[in-house]
């Protein structure tokens, strides 16, 4: 199973993305109700994190069943493969980090909800009519896509763990761009509102704490307005 995932353009509807989610899918429903989802065209692009913290999180593998869902690996996720692959994780801290329902689960179903996770790419790149757009949890290690493509490709370790837990590139306040893809959605750290810096766009507003959720239109790249 690679790292890296192209996916073909969506030539029948829109093709949204999403920051983290965070075990709060109803809340995520009511965003897509709002935004006039149609899951009979529509496609939904999540940069990760879809557990934790949140109380629907045991519900991720219905979610990652429906058709129109797509995502990449958080670091949330690699927590989860690799407490139940026996690898080494602070569980302390992944405990109070809202890792407690997948941590009191019986290791069988522990070890079948990483296998769907472990699934997911760490890296996606989505053909839009306009161009490319790639989805990453939290920042790219290189300053090319190609680059990274190839190092996720031979999966290299070390890049996985920039693109699934770096904060730098806000932190940094870098504006440079990511060269050879057109835009690049992460999450990972939370913004008041969604920041382009370059590139590439922050979309964690937070909807599963205090905030909200954005929905961007990846190939336009425009936020969604509500209908409502
Ligand atoms: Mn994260």
């Amino acid at each position: 199973m690679s790292a890296f995932r192209t996916v073909p353009a969506n030539t029948a509807g829109r093709d949204l993305a999403v920051g983290d989610i965070h075990g709060h899918f109803d809340r995520l429903q009511q965003a897509l109700d709002r935004a006039g989802f149609d899951p009979g065209v529509d496609r939904l692009f999540s940069v990760g994190d879809l557990i934790d913290r949140g109380p629907d999180s045991a519900r991720v593998l219905e979610w990652l069943d429906l058709p129109w869902f797509h995502a990449v690996q958080g670091n949330h996720e690699a927590l989860a493969i690799t407490h139940a692959r026996g690898g080494h994780v602070d569980l302390r801290m992944y405990r109070s980090a809202g890792g407690a329902w997948f941590l009191d689960l019986p290791q069988k179903e522990q070890a079948r909800i990483a296998d769907r996770l472990e699934a997911l790419p760490v890296a996606m790149q989505v053909q839009t009519a306009f161009g490319a757009v790639g989805l990453i949890h939290a920042d790219s290690p290189f300053a090319t896509w190609q680059q990274l493509q190839e190092s996720l490709e031979n999966d290299d370790p070390q890049v996985r763990e920039v693109c699934q837990w770096s904060r730098r590139r806000l932190r940094a306040e870098d504006a440079s761009l990511i060269e050879g893809i057109d835009a690049v959605v992460v999450g990972h750290t939370p913004v008041g509102t969604p920041r382009v810096l370059g590139n590439v766009w922050h979309l964690d507003t937070a909807g599963w704490s205090s905030g909200f959720f954005s929905l961007l239109n990846i190939a336009s790249l425009t936020l969604v307005t509500p209908a409502t």
